[in-house]
């Protein structure tokens, strides 16, 4: 199996370029769930330690499904399979430009993706060949509830705001949990968000309003105020136990719905979102549309990513662990 190692904002994509096939499926999402049923062997071999680690995250590149799209996309990561990444969809670009496995374009490359969650398009502001920095347009991100409230043992009661983004995401001001916004307190951020995901998933759980199989939250956004009202920090805590190292796509896509429903963010403005490791993304609202029911954006999220190698990965039929392990 071959694979491009890349970056985006520190959290890492081994982007998968040969050795998995094409996945049986008429749609990315149908892949998707092929894969995680009769496929998952692969993720956990490349995802888990001794060749992953616990906060891998990957992606698998296919034909596309759709005629709109140039290449197709399934997001693996310790966790799962993610319908939408975007650290993954920029760490993938960034793969694709800079190795010229698309036709690369100056300034701005396009490149339109078949995601599990829908066509995302991506430019990419390219020089002397380099990948300088991706826009992501991602899929249509909307305020799901607001001012829900669990009641979390050991926590007492938490309220929180559940948005999608790709993704959904439980959206809490950090200083609620009553922990400091410290990097020394990473490890009670998870576990507090380990718990809250898992009350709210009992009682609570979100639901697409037009795919009910993208439901559940195992992303929990803890919010912390930056320098000004556009700038924000996150400590984004995943299940089953990491932080997004990125400022999380999928995440800042939601985090942007939620503030533009609340009408905490206009048209023309940019939000500054921080990851737990400092690194950022910006975001923009590129126009409004709705999903069922509720008022959604068109969020445009931009980061980039860095190729840090080649990799050939082979299975020793000796190797006692050919599914990996976490710690
Ligand atoms: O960037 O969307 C993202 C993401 C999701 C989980 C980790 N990163």
């Amino acid at each position: 199996m071959k694979t491009l190692e890349t970056h985006t904002e520190g959290m890492p994509t081994r982007v998968v370029l040969e050795g998995i096939g094409e996945i049986p499926g008429n749609s990315a999402f149908e892949k998707r769930a092929y894969f995680i049923e009769h496929m998952d062997h692969l993720r956990e071999w490349l995802m888990f330690e001794p060749r992953g680690h616990g906060a891998m995250s990957g992606a698998i590149l296919q034909k596309s499904t759709r005629p709109d799209a140039d290449i197709g996309v399934i997001y693996i990561e310790v966790s799962g399979c993610l319908p939408m990444c975007g650290h993954g969809t920029i760490g993938v670009a960034t793969a694709l430009i800079e190795k010229k496995l698309v036709e690369v374009t100056e300034p701005i490359t396009t490149i339109r993706l078949d995601t599990p969650a829908g066509l995302v398009v991506v430019d990419v502001d390219v020089k002397d060949g380099r990948a300088l920095k991706v826009t992501i347009t991602n899929v249509p991100s909307f305020l799901y509830q607001r001012d829900q409230v669990v009641t979390v043992p050991g926590y007492g009661d938490i309220t929180y705001d559940m948005a999608y983004g790709g993704n959904f995401y439980a959206i809490i001001p950090a200083q609620s949990v009553g922990i400091p916004f410290l990097r020394e307190n990473g490890v009670k951020f998870l576990a507090a968000g380990l718990a809250i995901s898992e009350v709210i998933n009992g009682q609570n759980t979100p639901v697409h309003p037009e795919n009910p199989d993208i439901a559940l939250c195992h992303h929990i956004d803890f919010t912390s105020p930056g320098t000004n009202p556009l700038h924000w920090k996150n400590a984004m805590a995943i299940y089953p136990g990491w932080f997004d190292r990125s400022p999380c796509g999928t995440g800042t896509s939601a985090r942007l719905a939620q503030l533009v429903a609340r009408g905490e963010f206009k048209d023309g403005d940019v939000l500054i979102n921080e990851s737990w490791i400092g690194s950022h993304f910006e975001a923009r609202v590129k126009s409004h549309t709705t999903v069922g029911k509720f008022e959604a954006i068109v969020p445009m999220i931009t980061g980039r990513a860095w190729v840090m190698g080649e990799a050939t990965w082979i299975l020793d039929s000796n190797d006692p662990f050919p599914n990996g392990f976490l710690v």
